[in-house]
Formats: structure tokens, C-alpha cells, sequence
């Protein structure tokens, strides 16, 4: 197995990662590999090809803020465009060159020596397996990567076609078949009004309804394009109204959360447009706070489900026989496909299980016991210089993530620039700074809609606390990133010890 020394390793070619590679190779930190298991960048906008799948983020404010495009076609950007946008993005950095495709992480593990990371990489398809040894691992393969697929008996048995909404089976025509749909999430929503349209019958399993606001869907004119690629500033304000104008939704999730019944007032408005049968209206109406779980946006959700071959089951799955799903009332409800919408891994990331650090036990065995912490959200005690991109208490309901991974991305680039300069070669947060922001984080939740609404989420761990989360606007995010602050970290001098064996460079390798 050959190894290649290199100053940093990304995981992941999604947003995140992406962002990493630009804003290392603009401060000068060139030696760098991004390595991605998929075919090509995007990370979930590549991967998500569900027929429907759009942004619920306005697109003025779902992109670089260094790389604008005047050329969103839509409000809500389709995916396709979102997709070809990252690849546009990447091009123009000129970063591929040290871009790793259809390269897996298998594991990684801090060797205290070497003061490196070696991670361990397998190629897609070959399996050719090739070692890194990186001063830094940035970690941004992204919290909704890895599908959760439901435990439910007999599942597997199932003899159609079945696939996750994130591993989208093209091949499978579903014109005039009988599709079953298990989950309502934000996936379901835009996937089940497209596969109405062209199914025999759809039955769509629901657990939990959701609260689902209206959206402001319209394409842009040639006019609005033209002047925001031609008039400085325009397309600029127009990002900062969307920006303020979510912004100003944050104090109604995190402290006055009776202000959410404006928004249910909407949504009930919404369900009455789109349904006309009472008894699923009120199928479709939460019990829970507005907020709690994620608010979709959407108007296709409720006229698909008052379409006439679609019925939504509410009756609780019993178990999944070869050719069908029988609910808690016994009925049997014959399929040819089954769609899984479950959802992600998202409070026990998988990458978790794969990253092994100073005490040799995994990230995963560390969050088993605590729940996810990580300092500022990004680095982790125990685990010296591993960056870990929408970490712990990142994540956002309300707005666009990029504007986190951004904040962060600007912070750990601050951190390895600044460990070139003071000439360290380990930083790595203490544990009272980690336990200290953990625990201010979780004092913020207690007034949250989150923590109040009533109801189950995927926000929640497994102990109850909302480590997915940030409980606040994320301008106060950026601000506590603004710099990286090595007060808070126990840092090393670079070691005596050379680890320098004459091994390529990333550049050289990837370009060999
Ligand atoms: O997943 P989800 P998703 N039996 O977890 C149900 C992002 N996203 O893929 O609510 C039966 O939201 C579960 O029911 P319940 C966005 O951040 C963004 O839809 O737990 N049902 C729920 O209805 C989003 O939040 C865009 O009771 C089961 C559904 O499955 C995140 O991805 C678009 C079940 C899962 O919903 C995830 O969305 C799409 C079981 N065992 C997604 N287990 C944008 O537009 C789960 N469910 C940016």
C-alpha cells in the first residue's frame, strides 16, 4: 500500500469540503488532497437525484458568498443546478487537481509520533488502497450523507424494487406501478408530488405530520438576471434581504416559541387550499409547535395527497412481507416498489466510527457516552487537529448552511495558518473549552422550540439534548469563529522527530 505525505486531508467534495480546498489554496496552504467517495463533487446535491428535489433555501442565499450566480434560474434552485454550480465553482478555483474521486475514507487514527493522521483510503470499484499521513484532517462530509433506513420486520424481504431517496434507482420506471413512500420529511414532500403524477396508486406512510408553509415559487426574469450580473450591488442586496429576512424567524425558535402560532395559522391556511376532504386535513395537522421539527416549504404537498390515487396510511407500519405492508390494523396493502424516505444518520455520524484518536478509541465510542461535542463545533478533545465541518450544534433550521461552513471554514483556516507561523505542530481544544461551550449550548436550548414543541425529532440525541442545533442567529456563529483563539487549545512545537520520508507531494501524486 503506498502512502503519500500531505499537509492537510479533506473528506468530502459536498459544500463543505469544497469550500475548505478554495479557502486553503487562496491562504497559501497548498499541500492539501480532497478525497470523496462519490464519482464527482456536489456532495448531497450529486447524490440527491430524487425526481423533485429542490433547495428550501432561497438560492440568493444558498451559495458561496464568494461566488454569486447571477443565473439561479428559480427562487428555490432545482438540484441539477445546485449540482453543476458546486462543479463551476470547483473549476474555477483550479483546487480539482488535488481532488481524490471515488475514494473512500476507511479509517483514520492519530499517530502521536508521527504527529500525523494516517488515513487509510480505498478506491471505489479497484479497492487499490492508498495511506495518508496529514498534519491536519478537515472533516466535512456533511451530517445528512449517510441513509437511515428503517427497522422494520421483514424489510428485507421485500421482493420488488426498494431503494432510499438518497440512492435514487433511475432504472426503475414507475409509470402505472403501485409505489409505497415510508416517511413524510423533507425529502417526501418534494418526491411524492412528482411520482403521483406518474404512479398507478402510491400509498405514503406517515408517522408524524409535519408543518408545511407555502413557498414563493417563481423563476427569475432575464431583467432581474441582468442586473445581478450587471449592476454592482444588486444581486448583493437582494442576498442580504433574504439573509435578514430569516434571521428575523430565529427569535421565535429559540426564545418565544407561542410566536409560532402565526406560521401554524398559515400552514392550516395551506392544508384548507390544498385539501378538500376534512378527515385528511386533520391527518395532516400537527399537535406539536410549529418549529420542532424542521418547517418544510412546499405547494405541490398537500393537492398530491388529495389526488385520487394517492392515500396516506397513518396506521403504524407491522411489518413488510414480499409483497406489500401490513399497518397495526392488519390490512395488507400490495406494492411493486418501495421508496424508503427515512431520513439520515444524523446524531451518530458514521465518519465518527472510522476517526481514532490520541487515546485510541473512535469518535464514535467518545460520542456514545457524551452525545456529540465538539468546540465551537468544530474541534473535539482528544482528537488533535481534526476539523470537523458542520459538527456538532451547526447545523440550522432556518437559513443557509453554506454561511456556517463558511464561518468555520474561515476559522479552521485561521487555526493552520496559524500553526505554520508559531511553527505547531498540534492543536487540540481542552476539555474545559469544549465542556464550557457544550454546556452554554445546551443552556440555550432549554427555552427552544426544540426543547418545548412536544414532539420527537431527529434533532435530539439519544439522551434527549438537541446536539444538532444552533440555538441562535448565525451572525453570533461567525462571530465566535472570527479568529482562531489558541488560548482555548493545548498546542505542541513541531517535533524534532522528521516525518519528512521523501514521499510525494498531494499535487504530485494526484497529478502521477
Ligand atoms: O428525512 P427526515 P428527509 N417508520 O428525517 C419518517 C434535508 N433536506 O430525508 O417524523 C416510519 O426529515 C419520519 O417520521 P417522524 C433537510 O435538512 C433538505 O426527508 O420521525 N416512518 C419522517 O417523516 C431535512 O430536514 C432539502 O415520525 C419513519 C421521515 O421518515 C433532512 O434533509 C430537501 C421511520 C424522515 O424525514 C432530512 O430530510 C430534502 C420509521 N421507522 C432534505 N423512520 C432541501 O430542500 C423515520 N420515519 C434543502
Amino acid at each position: 500500500m503506498s502512502e503519500i505525505e500531505v499537509d492537510h486531508l479533506v473528506i468530502g467534495a459536498g459544500f463543505a469540503g469544497l469550500c475548505a480546498a478554495i479557502k486553503l489554496d487562496e491562504s497559501g496552504e497548498r499541500d492539501f488532497v480532497v478525497v470523496e467517495k462519490d464519482s464527482d463533487v456536489g456532495g448531497t446535491w450529486h447524490i440527491n437525484t430524487y425526481p423533485g428535489a429542490e433547495c428550501d433555501v432561497p438560492s440568493q442565499l444558498y451559495s458561496y458568498s464568494f461566488a454569486l450566480n447571477p443565473d439561479w434560474s428559480k427562487v428555490y434552485s432545482p438540484q441539477q443546478e445546485i449540482w453543476e454550480y458546486t462543479k463551476r465553482v470547483a473549476e474555477r478555483a483550479g483546487v480539482l487537481d488535488r481532488f481524490v474521486l471515488g475514494t473512500a475514507v476507511d479509517d483514520a487514527h492519530w499517530d502521536a509520533g508521527r504527529q500525523r493522521w494516517l488515513v487509510n483510503t480505498s478506491a471505489v470499484g479497484s479497492g487499490a488502497r492508498t495511506t495518508y499521513a496529514a498534519r491536519t484532517v478537515i472533516a466535512g462530509s456533511g451530517g445528512l450523507s449517510e441513509p437511515s433506513l428503517p427497522d422494520i420486520e421483514g424489510i428485507e424481504s421485500f421482493a420488488g424494487a426498494t431503494f432510499h431517496s438518497a440512492r435514487w434507482n433511475h432504472d426503475v420506471d414507475l409509470t402505472g406501478k403501485r409505489v409505497a413512500v415510508i416517511g413524510t420529511g423533507a425529502s417526501a414532500i418534494q418526491l411524492v408530488p412528482e411520482v403521483a403524477k406518474v404512479a398507478g396508486r402510491l400509498d405514503v406512510y406517515q408517522r408524524t405530520p409535519n408543518w408545511i408553509i407555502p413557498r414563493n415559487e417563481r423563476h427569475f426574469s432575464t431583467l432581474e438576471k441582468t442586473l445581478f450580473r450587471h449592476v454592482p450591488g444588486v444581486q448583493r442586496a437582494v442576498r442580504a434581504g433574504v439573509y435578514a429576512m430569516l434571521e428575523a424567524r430565529v427569535p421565535a425558535f429559540t426564545r418565544f416559541p407561542r410566536a409560532m402560532a402565526a406560521v401554524e395559522a398559515q400552514v392550516k391556511r395551506n392544508i384548507a387550499q390544498g385539501i378538500s376532504d376534512p378527515e385528511l386535513r386533520a391527518k395532516v395537522t400537527p399537535t406539536y409547535r410549529a418549529g420542532c421539527k424542521r418547517i418544510l416549504v412546499s405547494n405541490k404537498w398537500y393537492p398530491a395527497l388529495d389526488r385520487d390515487n394517492v392515500e396516506l396510511i397513518t396506521d403504524g407500519i407491522a411489518r413488510v412481507t414480499p409483497t406489500g405492508i401490513v399497518t397495526a390494523d392488519g390490512t395488507e396493502r400490495e406494492v411493486d416498489v418501495l421508496v424508503i424516505a427515512t431520513g439520515f444518520h444524523v446524531t451518530d455520524p458514521p465518519i465518527a466510527q472510522h476517526l481514532t484518536g490520541r487515546e485510541g478509541r473512535t469518535l464514535a465510542d467518545v460520542w456514545a457516552k457524551t452525545g456529540m461535542r465538539a468546540y465551537k463545533g468544530t474541534t473535539i478533545h482528544g482528537f488533535p487537529n481534526l476539523f470537523q465541518l458542520v459538527g456538532p450544534n451547526t447545523a440550522l433550521g432556518h437559513s443557509s448552511m453554506i454561511f456556517i461552513i463558511e464561518s468555520q471554514v474561515r476559522y479552521v483556516v485561521d487555526a493552520v495558518t496559524t500553526m505554520r507561523r508559531q511553527e505547531w505542530a498540534t492543536v487540540e481544544p481542552t476539555l474545559a473549552a469544549q465542556e464550557q461551550w457544550s454546556a452554554a449550548v445546551q443552556r440555550r436550548m432549554r427555552r427552544t422550540v426544540w426543547t418545548t414543541g412536544g414532539c420527537a425529532s431527529w434533532y435530539l440525541d439519544q439522551f434527549g439534548h438537541n446536539t444538532t442545533l444552533w440555538p441562535g442567529q448565525t451572525f453570533t456563529f461567525r462571530r465566535r469563529l472570527a479568529r482562531f483563539d489558541p488560548e482555548q487549545y493545548d498546542v505542541t512545537a513541531l517535533s524534532s522527530v522528521s516525518d519528512d520520508k521523501g514521499t510525494p507531494t498531494a499535487k504530485e501524486a494526484v497529478s502521477a
